[in-house]
């Protein structure tokens, strides 16, 4: 297949564009690389030194003979050039990464805010427009997020994207219907997510279009087949408050000596997949798109629920870590149980990659091997949800104004 992948040059669009390159598909990879910007505007790197894309395109085609193309495109700002680029490709496929990702990130500042919606609603809906535009029946496999669901304690297993309900008539009878899970999410970033499915639902129904919507848990861990095979050709791995994400953060934590900071009680109860699965998943939801006509298919790609203190109880057992209880700078539930079925990923032959000790230790010595990039100051998570909870961040978890709240 000839495949663009929007979003190409981040943490899941680089080894998914890869994978899909090894696969023997034709791979375009579309970006307008604000991840790196991002970086630049925060201060901080990736914990693994990123050659530029060119670079490691470049490598990638001396590794294995396969090219993949870079675009500077910006799906938010460029329609007209994303237009032309399609009608003149004409993909068969596109993976939609090209979004904001991190909710503490969407959460800094009113400006923050603004970019995260303005950028991740205005890339997803220009995507749509041109294809009805072109006539384009390409499938779109986009990236969504367990989120969309919230964290409440329901007691029951989440579905997948529909939940069946009961609704009573008029008169007197009850009609079933499936609708979309309804939708609570926990952050500006994770709103940006919601709104996408209900673009996706109209485009579905009133253009016909293809359209696979993935809910993603968090992911871990950072290599994956084809960025093993070449220094590189290394992911990107982020430890910072903003965009690194719990069990990555626990594990880079343990290997430079710093607290591993639980936000609260640790009672969050998250759903989780190693980078490697993320990728099978989204090979799997290209080979199966829906029909024209259907509505949005809708995957649960994770494999796993945690505890976020039992993960850090496991980190520092295993690596002798201390665990500091911080203010949560969060406003989201203490504690929460969750339940996901995840039935159509194992159905379609996911073999899940689950927590253990093998894979954790890898990654702890990849944080070694780069440990002397990591700026200690970076680390604290210090975007807060509200103001009043600004007032509580502990800045310096490792010095001496160290607040427990446990
Ligand atoms: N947490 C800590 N300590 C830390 C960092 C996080 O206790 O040092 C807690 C947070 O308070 C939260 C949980 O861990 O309760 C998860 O936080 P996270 O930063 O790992 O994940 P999140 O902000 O939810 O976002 C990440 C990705 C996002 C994706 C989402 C999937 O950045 O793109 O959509 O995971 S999910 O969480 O299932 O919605």
């Amino acid at each position: 297949m000839k495949i663009a992948v929007m979003g190409g040059d981040g943490f899941i669009g680089w080894p998914t564009s890869l994978h899909l390159s090894d696969a023997g598909h034709e791979v375009h990879i579309l970006d307008n690389l604000s991840r790196r910007w991002i970086d630049t505007e925060l201060g901080v790197q990736s914990l693994t030194p990123m050659d530029s894309i060119q670079e490691r395109t470049r490598i990638w085609h001396a590794e294995t003979g396969r090219r993949t193309h870079f675009n500077l495109i910006d799906l938010a700002k460029d329609y007209e050039l994303l237009k032309k680029w399609l009608a003149e490709h004409r993909p068969d496929a596109i993976v939609h990464f090209a979004e904001q990702r991190a909710a503490p990130y969407s959460m800094k500042s009113d400006r923050h805010k603004n970019y995260t919606v303005n950028n991740n609603v205005n890339a997803t809906h220009n995507l749509l427009n041109a294809l009805v535009e072109l006539n384009l029946d390409a499938h779109l496999v986009h990236l969504g997020t367990m989120g969309v669901y919230g964290y409440s304690t329901i007691g029951a297993a989440i579905p997948e994207g529909y939940l069946p309900v009961g609704i009573e008539t008029t008169d007197g009878r009850t009609v079933s219907q499936e609708i979309l899970y309804p939708a609570n999410p926990g952050s500006i970033y994770h709103m940006t997510k919601c709104l996408d499915q209900l673009l996706f639902q109209f485009y579905a129904k009133n253009d016909g279009l293809r359209i696979t919507d993935l809910h993603q848990g968090i992911v871990w861990g950072t290599h994956t087949q084809q960025t093993r095979r070449h220094e590189q050709l290394i992911n990107r791995f982020d430890y910072d408050g903003d965009y690194g994400t719990v069990l990555n953060r626990f594990l880079i934590q343990a290997a430079i000596g710093y607290p591993l900071t639980v936000h609260g009680t640790g009672g969050q109860t998250r759903a989780f997949i190693h980078i490697q699965d993320s990728v099978r998943c989204i090979e799997l939801a290209l080979k199966n798109p829906p029909a024209r006509g259907a509505r949005v298919e809708i995957f649960n790609q994770m494999t796993e629920t945690h505890r976020v203190r039992d993960l850090a109880d496991m980190i520092a057992k295993m690596s002798g870590a201390e665990v500091v209880r911080l203010p949560n700078p969060r406003k989201e539930a203490p504690e929460n149980e969750l339940i996901v079925k995840n039935d159509k990923f194992l159905g379609l032959g996911l073999a899940p990659i689950t927590l253990e000790a093998g894979l954790l230790n890898e990654i702890v010595d990849v944080a070694k091997k780069y440990a002397y990039r990591v700026d200690r100051s970076r680390v604290p998570a210090v975007s807060a949800w509200t103001k009043d909870l600004a007032a509580t961040v502990n800045h310096d978890p490792e010095g001496k104004r160290l607040k427990s709240v446990s």
